[in-house]
């Protein structure tokens, strides 16, 4: 069990993201709540993680799955109430296991009480909360748009103003530039650390800082200044974990927000390797070649190796499951998805698993009206309206929807996978009946395994947190091996992340040593068998 009260805990932790509604249903209505996710603590603890991060759990009117929130102080009805969050924080801790929540500080819910005020008149105490310029209907401001389609300008006739909203129109951003919405913000954010939370994950926390006016979303010019403030407000001294969503990350910027002063945050989420695949926008793909994929993970593990901290992800709730989008999600899918974890696991940082990719959860192709994310429905639309097929649209989807990561949990074979007795609010993947955690726990060589043994050795093995990183055949197509060194010990970690036999000789330094860990039991000399992961370790 990891100390929380020591300084920088969080280099040892792993994270499990928890999609809240998906996860676990206890009372029948399809929807999955915080009871559901209590009853499934013994499951995560024999997982091994130390923290689970749940995404949005606020009150809100679910135009964006709770990224839209009306209410920072309370729980959203459909999850439970604050006694089941208390409880749950207790149990949780009981487990070793610490809560995470999901801030949402960009922007609220329209139907937030600043916003209902806001938008009442110009000179309602509220108005100045949000971002406001004068305009004529039908004219917006400038051509910026929204992540999720149309101009990111919406119209209010009876005050004569379009706000600011750089997701849906029912996600007004809050005009950070106001010291007092920072110091309301600052006060919730207390509260909830008084509550007992480990810390916090801060959606798209890159784009506080924006300028409208210039066009500036992301990595605008006051964000930093905000940040420490922020931090020093709230969090700052006192060992929690604050992971940043920050699409905008670059090597020297990730290096200010996971400062080893603390200043900011402990790490962000960036997204380079995650848009390797994509062209213009993610609905068009680019050819993925594992050569950059390595490539741009070795500058990010030099880039950040004692000046920063990386957090290491292949999935969350936005993003298709890893095994559809790198591996293979046929014959190979379990081969596959430990390979994928092993690549990531060996890595310095803190590792993130989201809910199912430890079960090899694969993708949903389901038809439009089985998806539930208004992103999807908007981009079909806009892909129809820009002259694709239906065939070519849903193809898209497919690939890259949001909706492939937010099935239900697949817990059991039985009905609805065990996730809820009633109807679910999305629709449970078919492939429950072969890919669930009952059977999975019950295989000593399942993907659950391999997960549980990549926690344990990181607990185990100091280098796997500490050492330095070297890549090894940069250029081969197939293979994925690297050295890490440090903590008086040499780790290599030797993965095939293609469907044929590879090439690979053991460094000599490992040679007539047995591997820590294998996923496909005894290597054969020479070669990685395909989508093989191999560990191995030595004192120096
Ligand atoms: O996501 C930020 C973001 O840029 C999203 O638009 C997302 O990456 C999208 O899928 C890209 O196509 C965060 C949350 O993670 C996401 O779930 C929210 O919808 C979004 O912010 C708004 O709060
Ligand atoms: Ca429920």
């Amino acid at each position: 069990m990891l100390d929380f009260t020591k300084k920088d805990w969080w280099k040892q932790a792993v994270v499990y993201q928890i999609y809240p509604k998906s996860f676990q249903d206890s009372n029948g209505d399809g929807i999955g709540d915080l009871p559901g996710i209590l009853s499934r603590l013994d499951y995560l603890q024999t997982l091994g993680v130390d923290a689970l991060w749940l995404s949005p759990v606020f009150a809100s009117p679910q135009a964006d799955n709770g990224y839209d929130i009306s209410d920072y102080r309370a729980i959203d009805p459909l999850f439970g109430d604050m006694e089941d969050m208390r409880t749950l924080i207790r149990e949780a801790r009981r487990r070793g296991i610490v809560i995470l929540l999901d801030l949402v500080l960009n922007h609220t819910s329209d139907q937030h009480r600043w916003f209902l005020q806001a938008r009442q008149s110009r000179d309602n105490p509220y108005h100045d909360y949000y971002i406001w310029r004068d305009g004529e209907p039908g004219t917006p401001p400038n051509g910026m748009t929204a992540t999720f389609g149309g101009p990111a300008w919406t119209w209010v006739p009876e005050i004569g103003q379009y706000y600011f909203h750089q997701f849906a129109p029912q996600q007004p951003d809050l005009n950070w530039a106001n010291p007092k919405v920072r110091q309301e913000l600052y006060e919730m954010i207390r509260a909830w650390i008084d509550e007992g939370v480990g810390g916090f994950r801060l959606d798209v926390i890159d784009q506080i800082g924006k300028d409208p006016d210039l066009e500036v979303t992301g990595n605008g010019p006051r964000l930093h200044e905000f940040l420490r403030e922020l931090a020093a407000s709230t969090w700052a001294g006192r060992n929690l974990v604050t992971v940043g969503e920050a699409w905008g990350a670059d090597i020297p910027r990730a290096r200010l927000y996971s400062a080893p002063d603390g200043s900011e945050m402990s790490m962000v989420f960036q997204f380079e390797q995650m848009v390797l695949d994509q062209g213009k926008t993610k609905w068009e793909p680019r050819p993925f070649a594992l050569p950059a994929l390595k490539k741009s993970i070795e500058r990010w593990q030099q880039g950040l190796h004692g000046q920063g901290w990386n957090s290491l992800f292949w999935n969350n709730h936005d993003l298709p499951r890893i095994v559809s989008r790198w591996g293979d999600d046929g014959a190979a899918r379990a081969d596959s998805a430990k390979a994928w974890a092993v690549a990531l696991h060996g890595l310095q940082g803190t590792p993130y698993i989201y809910q199912g990719e430890e079960l090899g959860m694969t993708n949903a192709p389901y038809p439009l009206a089985d998806y539930r994310d208004i992103e999807s429905r908007n981009a079909y639309e806009e892909m129809r309206a820009a002259g694709k097929t239906d065939a070519e649209a849903m193809q898209a989807l497919h690939r890259m929807a949001r909706d492939n990561a937010r099935t239900p949990m697949q817990w059991t074979a039985g009905e609805n996978a065990g996730f809820t007795t009633g109807t679910p609010w999305m629709r449970v993947n078919p492939n429950h009946t072969a890919i669930n955690a009952e059977a999975e726990l019950a295989d000593p060589d399942s993907v659950f395994a391999t997960y549980r043994a990549l926690i344990a050795l990181r607990k185990s093995h100091p280098v796997v947190v500490e050492g330095d990183f070297t890549l090894l055949c940069p250029d081969d197509k197939q293979v994925f091996a690297y050295l890490r060194r440090g903590a008086g010990q040499l780790l290599l970690v030797a993965v095939n992340l293609s469907g044929e036999t590879a090439e690979f000789a053991l460094p000599v330094a490992f040679a007539g040593t047995r591997p820590l860990l294998a996923t496909q039991g005894a290597p054969r000399p020479g070669v990685l068998r395909p989508w093989e992961g191999l560990i191995y370790c030595r004192d120096l």
